[in-house]
């Protein structure tokens, strides 16, 4: 396929104004004969053509006003159907079939389990049926289904259900429309026998809201927790953005096999179950976290993407970033506060920066792709909600608030793009956005260095930013970057009220007046800009900020600092082959005074107890030497827990569980801490440590205590490992989503065997190669979480990696070019382990691929 590029866009030859689709499913072959009112683009360039795209299907017949086309009249090829000189105005219809029984690709129309259902973005309606699927083609649409009525019961397409029936052969229908305009990527349609539960809510302007969730019988009570989300989050948004949901109905399946997390087709959302299943015995507090802000997000694109759309594809950051943003307020409204911000820097700081320095570095809004399903990716989503983070807090969240209705009243039903966007943004706001748009197109992260200088009770604080080199972008231009700091004495009282400073020119400095001593430089507070900060604190000053700092993101930032410091300095000592360098006393010191004055977030206190992971150190090395590292920080982590081992075993103690499983801030906190002791107990097989671990899991009322349990267990050699391994296959069997975290458990065992023991899980009956969870579980823990395994010094992780991704192209290529993409930041590693990556990489582009995989490993290899 061709490269498509941002530049070549060209609005669309003809518009459609309505769709009427009606799907006849059979068991071998679903008919489909579709309908579309169009006429032509008044804005077009060229109308002497229009292209309707199709793939994967078979034509029947194409009439114009009722008469059948004549061959001449079009032309059909393997991706289109190509209708020449059509009329002004007509009503086209298209009639074709589909196989979704057949179709393992997870998009258009497929089969996950007994349910057949659609996912559309970003080009599965072409898979569907012949149309041009394109966002900027806005239409709306009536949904008939019929189908058989015992196998699918249930029948489901977006809108209000107009009209059902039986009909003869035991088959039945339903009629839907859907009175929003909405592109075709947004189109669902859904069969099966489900379950359901059912709820209601009434928006403040009284619009009583039927709220349905659907699931494979049996699965129901494990989707309360959804529910309650999906509930939360539309007060959320009417309490914040006095946004209301605008239809009778809001309905959500969820579906064993997909590709991703979730899909909000508009009314109609379909779910990854690993999205919508939480129950205490079942899911972990991290899970309970993930459903929420997926449902969430999901709805809040009801507006953000649904009402307003993308014009094209390379606007996806548009809604992504927007919506992204939505969900990061909204998790933080939920939670705690601190501990939800650290979780998204440190996704900037572990997925994203990475992203944005190597091969695949693209802007939030790229130039170009091959394949679109490569491109939702941690830039356009994360890096995108941080964008939109800078321009709320520039704006103030008031002012912010404003101007997104003022962009959603304007562009109410239209499809736009992101300079639409930051025009909204600029009117509402009267913010000045013309340099600040360098965010949206250049890659790469900025470096903002910090320097002070002190003299005469005067601070000087200069910052200066720098932003490297990315593919096909060498010449950065500056960045407008706000700089949240504060400053605080040396008992750590603040001296000086956080400020935001505006760095937008190469160097900057400003000058803070009247001290007795020199203050300490709080910098980037809450994470104020995706930037990668450079500033060489004293251990004293780290040790001062991780002791008092009043922003959460900086305390533990100070404490991830000196964790750094001491982990980089022995690293570099090792790869040097010197002899291992120890933390310093002063580490110790701050650690104990945590431990004496821990936050009363408990949530802050397992977070700054926790290393930096070996991703984060990584970064901190232009050749990352996976063995060195681990070293290191095995080592720091030993000593630690040697230390303060009667610490970690109190800890333990009064944080174990006391009272039946509740998700709330207040106790999700005390099974960190809880967990993070026992991960400590662990690495120093502490006595009785075993016993202990084994004694949690056997007597836990939830899953979060249980897999602290497990993760304890995991690396050690002792008996009651394999036995609760086996009591968890057991107990767990019918639950496959319970049964990934087995699979991810033992893909990130340090021990030896690790590439042997996946080898043998990719051979069992309790591993679906079909099924994306059970791959991201079993192959995604391994690359991810098992770095000593995967970068195995004879190969085997790589070999095995390259393995499954030649196996698993043809079948699921979204999911194959993600695998690959783990393989492509070979150049940032030490010789050794880059020439295994690199040629593992060689392999796999030897072999005829997918589009998708295809564009991830040329970008790896050319490099
Ligand atoms: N919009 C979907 C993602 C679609 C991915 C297509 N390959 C989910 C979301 O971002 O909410
Ligand atoms: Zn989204």
């Amino acid at each position: 396929t061709q490269r498509k590029y941002r530049a070549d866009y060209q609005p669309p030859a003809y518009l459609i104004d309505t769709v009427d689709l009606d799907f006849e499913i059979r068991s071998d072959r679903t008919q489909v004969r579709a309908t579309y009112a169009v006429r032509r683009n008044p804005d077009a360039n060229d109308t002497s053509q229009w292209r309707l795209d199709g793939r994967d299907m078979q034509f029947l017949s194409a009439a114009i006003d009722g008469r059948a086309l004549d061959t001449h009249e079009y032309a059909l090829s393997d991706n289109a159907l190509v209708i020449h000189n059509p009329p002004e105005i007509f009503t086209f219809v298209v009639e074709n079939t589909i196989g979704p029984e057949q179709n393992l690709s997870l998009e258009g129309f497929y089969r996950s389990g007994d349910i057949l259902c659609s996912q559309c973005e970003s080009n599965g309606f072409s898979r569907i049926t012949y149309f041009p699927d394109r966002p900027d083609v806005m239409a709306r649409y009536t949904t008939r289904i019929s189908a058989d009525a015992h196998k699918f019961p249930v029948l489901l397409a977006n809108g209000n259900c107009v009209d059902s029936g039986t009909l003869d052969n035991g088959r039945h229908y339903a009629v839907f429309e859907d009175p929003f305009a909405k592109p075709c990527y947004l189109f669902a349609m859904v069969v099966g026998d489900l379950g359901m539960i059912r709820d209601s809510y009434t928006t403040a302007s009284g619009r009583k809201v039927d709220l349905r969730l659907y699931t494979e019988h049996g699965n129901e009570d494990q989707c309360h927790h959804a529910m309650a989300s999906l509930k939360q989050a539309m007060a959320w948004d009417e309490d914040t953005y006095g946004l209301e949901y605008d239809l009778d109905s809001y309905v959500t399946v969820a579906v064993g096999s997909f590709n991703m997390g979730a899909m909000e087709n508009k009314g109609l959302n379909v779910f990854n179950t690993a999205c919508i299943f939480a129950r205490a015995d079942t899911a972990t507090d991290s899970d309970f976290a993930l459903v929420r802000d997926v449902v969430a997000h999901e709805y809040f694109h009801n507006y953000t993407g649904n009402r307003v759309t993308c014009r094209d594809w390379f606007q996806l950051s548009l809604k992504e970033g927007l919506t992204v943003y939505r969900e990061h307020q909204f998790a933080i409204d939920q939670g705690s506060p601190g501990v939800t911000r650290i979780r998204q820097v440190r996704t900037m700081r572990e997925i994203q920066f990475p992203e944005d320095g190597g091969p695949r570095a693209h802007p939030v809004r790229p130039e170009s792709y091959v394949e679109m399903n490569n491109f939702y990716t941690i830039t356009v989503y994360e890096k995108g909600g941080e964008v939109i983070r800078m321009i709320a807090q520039m704006a103030g969240r008031d002012a912010f608030i404003i101007a997104v209705r003022h962009y959603l009243d304007k562009h109410d039903g239209q499809a736009v793009t992101i300079e639409d966007f930051v025009v909204a943004m600029e009117e509402s706001t009267g913010l000045d956005l013309a340099q600040f748009r360098h965010w949206y197109a250049q890659a790469g992260t900025p470096r903002v260095r910090v320097a002070t200088d002190f003299e005469d009770g005067r601070l000087q604080l200069t910052l200066s930013q720098h932003t490297p080199a990315t593919p096909d972008q060498n010449d950065k231009p500056l960045f407008d970057i706000p700089v949240e700091i504060a400053l605080f004495d040396a008992e750590g009282a603040p001296v000086r009220e956080a400020e935001v400073l505006r760095l937008n020119s190469a160097e900057q400095s400003w000058t803070f007046d009247g001290f007795d001593a020199e203050p300490t430089v709080s910098a980037l507070r809450g994470f104020t800009a995706p930037v990668r900060l450079e500033y060489e604190q004293s251990d004293e000053a780290l040790a001062r900020l991780m002791a008092h700092d009043s922003d959460p993101v900086c305390r533990w930032d100070a404490a991830q600092a000196l964790y750094l410091k001491t982990l980089v300095a022995d690293v570099s000592a090792r790869r040097e082959g010197n002899a291992p360098v120890a933390a310093p006393e002063l580490l110790f010191e701050a650690i104990e005074t945590l431990l004496d004055n821990p936050p009363a977030d408990r949530e802050l206190l397992a977070e700054m107890l926790t290393l930096p992971s070996e991703a984060m150190l990584g970064e901190q090395f232009d050749a990352v030497d996976i063995f060195a590292i681990d070293a290191a920080r095995r080592e720091l982590k030993e000593a630690i827990a040697t230390r303060f081992a009667k610490r970690f075993q109190a800890l333990a103690d009064t944080h174990a569980a006391s009272s039946a499983y509740i998700f709330d801030v207040a106790e999700a906190g005390r099974r960190r801490v809880f967990a993070v002791a026992l991960d400590y107990l662990a690495t120093i097989e502490a006595p009785g440590l075993a016993a202990r671990a084994a004694a949690v899991y056997d007597g836990a009322d939830n899953m979060t205590d249980r897999m602290a349990a497990l993760d304890a267990l995991r690396d050690l050699n002792a008996p009651e490992r394999q036995r609760v391994l086996d009591d968890f296959a057991q107990t767990w069997a019918d639950y496959p989503l319970v049964m990934d975290k087995w699979l991810r458990l033992q893909a990130t065992t340090r021990r030896d065997d690790s590439v042997e023991r996946v080898r043998e899980l990719l051979a069992d009956a309790r591993f679906d190669f079909t099924n994306p969870n059970r791959i991201r579980a079993l192959l995604g823990g391994f690359v991810r979480g098992n770095r000593v395994g995967f970068h195995r010094a004879d190969g085997a992780g790589y070999a095995l990696i390259a393995d499954e991704i030649l196996r698993l192209d043809s079948l699921n290529p979204q999911l194959a070019a993600a695998l690959a993409g783990m393989l492509t930041n070979w150049a940032r590693h030490v010789p050794a382990q880059a020439d295994g990556m690199r040629a593992a990489l060689a392999r796999i582009a030897e072999a005829e691929l997918s589009d998708n995989t295809r564009e991830i490993v040329a970008a790896g290899l050319e490099q």
